[in-house]
């Protein structure tokens, strides 16, 4: 029975079988299987094409180019960051050693409120690391020019930003860095993957050593690297899903088109609109329920969803400050994160993707709509 079906969050965008048997029969006759092989740079070369940046380095997750960025940077002592994202942000940080300081999010994109990031600079700063939570470019004209004005260093997670554009140029040409994730919850996905996109030859020359232990050649390493690279099958699969990207981007679109116009009328449940001159990609849709106007809580609305058989989620919840690694951190105060604080509160991600059906659709806004 349809209503019996789960709907998901998320659903990988996947190539065609017999597509990608083509190109596994080309891998098994080249016998080369990983290590910067020829799949690779291809699918390096069509990104760069794609995303419109200069240069790129693949990633067996999104998660590693942080932590390569960092150390590339030579980034130490403290960095200000988001609370409202997934925890592998803090975390690259805390891998190499550095201290999070946590700064509050603007309200209108989710994403590092600049206003506040000058306040928490201390001698010890080095580096602002932004998100473009659920791929909303943050406001990095400002973030960029207090980093100018303190000599720090800006990497932005771009995780969620695949294919975004302000006014035309890519968002992922700001700051010094900026890290992709290409999982399989994400827009554009090579099952586990993710990449680094720098602005220069000589970075991605050293970034290209650094994941691959830091070697130069079969005897040399220039640096205390680690082990990053994408292999030839997930580099395969992200070539075939590369060209049909675009339509699950215009899919999707035309789920955010649906929520916005049944949603809006519903007092109590806020979400955002396109942002003028911006290129999005809608790999997350999410509403802010308003318990006192909606007559209902967030997490009661979240638990009405599952047990109709949706599986929304709680994308950013608890704040990654919340948790126990972090809570101890003087920046981590609740009274220093009003709004991140709020947005964590009453966030529900309701599904999102380019496989669902008007059935779908109509089955999740019945229940939000109507508060069956
Ligand atoms: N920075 C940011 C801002 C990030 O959001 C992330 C990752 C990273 C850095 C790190 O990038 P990676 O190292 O992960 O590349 C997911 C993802 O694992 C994670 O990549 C993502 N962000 C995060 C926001 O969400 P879960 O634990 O919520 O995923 P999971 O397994 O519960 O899947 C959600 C839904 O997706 C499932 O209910 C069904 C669907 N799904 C999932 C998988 C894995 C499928 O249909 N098929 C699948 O194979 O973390």
């Amino acid at each position: 029975m349809a209503q019996d079906k789960i709907i998901t969050v998320t659903s990988p965008l996947l190539p065609d079988l017999d597509e990608f048997n083509v190109m596994l029969r080309e891998i098994w006759d080249r016998k080369w299987i990983t290590n910067n092989g020829t799949m690779h740079k291809r699918l390096e070369a069509a990104l760069c094409e794609y995303l419109k940046v200069p240069f790129i380095s693949l990633f067996t997750n999104g998660t590693l180019p942080l932590i390569t960025a960092l150390q590339a940077l030579n980034i130490s002592g403290e960095v200000i960051t988001t609370p409202y994202s997934f925890v592998a942000t803090t975390h690259s940080l805390w891998w190499n050693g550095i201290k999070p300081v946590f700064v509050d999010i603007d309200p209108a994109t989710g994403g590092i409120d600049p206003d506040r990031i000058e306040s928490a600079i201390t001698p010890r700063t080095t580096a602002i690391m932004p998100v473009h939570v659920y791929g909303k470019p943050c406001r990095t004209r400002e973030i960029q020019e207090i980093a100018d004005k303190y000599g720090l260093r800006v990497i932005y997670d771009a995780a969620h930003a695949f294919g975004i554009e302000v006014d035309g140029r890519s968002i992922l040409n700001e700051g010094d860095m900026s890290t992709l994730s290409f999982h399989a919850t994400k827009v554009y996905n090579t099952i586990e993957g993710g990449a680094l996109v720098v602005h220069d030859e000589k970075t991605k020359q050293r970034i290209d050593y650094l994941k691959n232990f830091g070697f130069a050649g079969e005897t040399e390493v220039v640096a205390p690297g680690i082990n990053g690279k994408m292999d030839e099958m997930r580099a395969a699969y992200g070539l075939l899903n590369l060209r049909q990207v675009d339509d699950a981007i215009e899919a999707r679109h035309q789920v955010a088109i649906r929520y916005r116009q049944a949603l809006r009328p519903v007092e109590g449940i806020t979400f955002w609109d396109d942002m003028p001159g911006v290129r999005h990609n809608y790999s997350y849709f999410p509403i802010f329920v308003d318990a006192e106007k909606y007559g209902m809580s967030r997490d009661q609305l979240y638990s009405r969803l599952r047990d109709n058989g949706i599986l929304a989620r709680r994308y950013f919840y608890p704040l990654i400050s919340n948790f126990s690694t972090y809570r101890g951190l003087p920046s981590a105060a609740r009274e220093n994160l009003p709004n991140a604080t709020r947005m964590a509160d009453t966030v529900i991600c309701i599904p999102i993707h380019h496989e669902l059906t008007e059935a779908d659709l109509d089955r999740i806004l019945d229940i939000i709509v109507n508060k069956r």
